[in-house]
């Protein structure tokens, strides 16, 4: 039988919290035949309500699932994790400035990184959910200097599955039949949802979805903006924001990851930039990487057109700007 796998997840009385535990428990993120030992961190004001998640996972049976740990003490939550998922952040309230939200979340992800870098076990991956999510994973990479950088990435897998989502219903196809979408940059509105390299399966072979869809206005347009903004949709809708998707989709981010993704597909990640496609170095970028043996590589040689090339860069562009801010919340 294969040793257990620990699994934190910081936040996890929140709502994302509450949707992932049992589909990490259930053996959605690694495997039904891997079994879990899950550590979950909130705050104190949390503790109750997190107590009440762990009588839960107790009462759910859940035969991978070989301990909880349940605590509001960053140093046992971090202590021997081989997978960290850090949901828990600060949000931003009615009224606060972007700088204060973002002060917050760089003292929060400071002291996490240190934690993790402490007391994590050697080759810990971690998965930032939390937003601003590719900031915050910056943070915890520039204090968690020992941690090799290509282990911190960030989600925007979420974005990824929704514009998958779109396509699958603007051409009634399966979604399983849909690959090779792209989100380049930063999870927020600035995101570019890219489909010029994406193909359907069909009976006579994989299909380009532009040629497919042949709607430039379409792809150009509403596409895009409908996947930026789905997030604000889902808050209308649920006068609460994405929990059960965005805890599939860290599922997805992690499972992808850790076993591989198929021959011929790539997924976005958020992760650390080396400068591929004239985006900044030093950014944690969302880019198309596919994975082999618990490891990114960001799929190259794509082409980019002139339309592409400027989405590629205003979002790279907001991102300095948060990055920049983030660092002026430092001194
Ligand atoms: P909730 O407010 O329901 O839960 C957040 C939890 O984090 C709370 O229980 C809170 O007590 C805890 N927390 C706060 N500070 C903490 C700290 N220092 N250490 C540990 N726990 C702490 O939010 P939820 O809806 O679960 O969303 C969580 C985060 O995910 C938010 O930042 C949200 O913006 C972000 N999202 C990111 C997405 C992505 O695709 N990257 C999509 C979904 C989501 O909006």
């Amino acid at each position: 039988a294969k040793e257990p796998v620990r699994v934190l997840v910081t936040g996890a009385a929140g709502q994302i919290g509450y949707a992932l535990v049992p589909m990490i428990a259930r053996g959605v993120m690694l495997g039904a035949d891997q079994p879990v030992i899950l550590h979950m961190l909130d705050i104190p004001p949390a503790a109750e309500a997190l107590n009440g998640v762990k009588m839960e996972l107790v009462d759910a049976a859940f035969p991978l699932l070989k301990g909880v740990v349940a605590t509001t003490d960053v140093v046992e939550a971090c202590t021997g994790v081989n997978i960290a998922i850090m949901v828990g952040g600060f949000p931003r309230k009615e009224g606060m400035e972007r700088k204060d939200v973002m002060s917050k979340n760089v003292s929060i992800y400071k002291s996490q990184a240190s934690a993790l870098e402490k007391h994590a076990a050697a080759n810990c991956k971690v998965l930032v959910v939390a937003n601003p999510a590719n900031t915050n994973a910056l943070i915890l990479k520039e204090f968690a200097p020992s941690i090799p950088q290509k282990n911190i990435t960030c989600l925007t897998r979420l974005d990824h599955n929704r514009a998958l989502g779109q396509v699958s219903e603007r051409l009634n196809v399966q979604v399983s039949d849909v690959k090779n979408v792209i989100i380049w940059g930063n999870h927020s509105s600035t995101q570019y949802p890219d489909v010029s390299h994406a193909t359907v399966k069909t009976p006579s072979g994989e299909k380009p979805v532009p040629a497919l869809i042949a709607d430039d206005a379409w792809l150009k347009g509403e596409f895009i903006t409908t996947v930026q903004q789905r997030g604000a949709a889902i808050i209308k809708a649920r006068k609460l924001s994405s929990a059960l998707s965005a805890a599939s989709s860290a599922c997805d981010h992690i499972r992808d990851w850790v076993l591989g993704t198929p021959e011929g597909t790539w997924v976005s990640m958020g992760v650390y930039s080396d400068g591929s496609y004239n985006v900044p170095a030093g950014l944690i970028y969302s880019f198309p990487v596919t994975c082999c043996n618990g490891e990114w590589t960001i799929v190259q040689g794509l082409s980019i057109d002139d339309f592409s090339r400027k989405k590629l860069d205003l979002t790279a562009e907001e991102l300095t700007e948060e990055k920049a801010l983030a660092y002026s919340c430092l001194s």
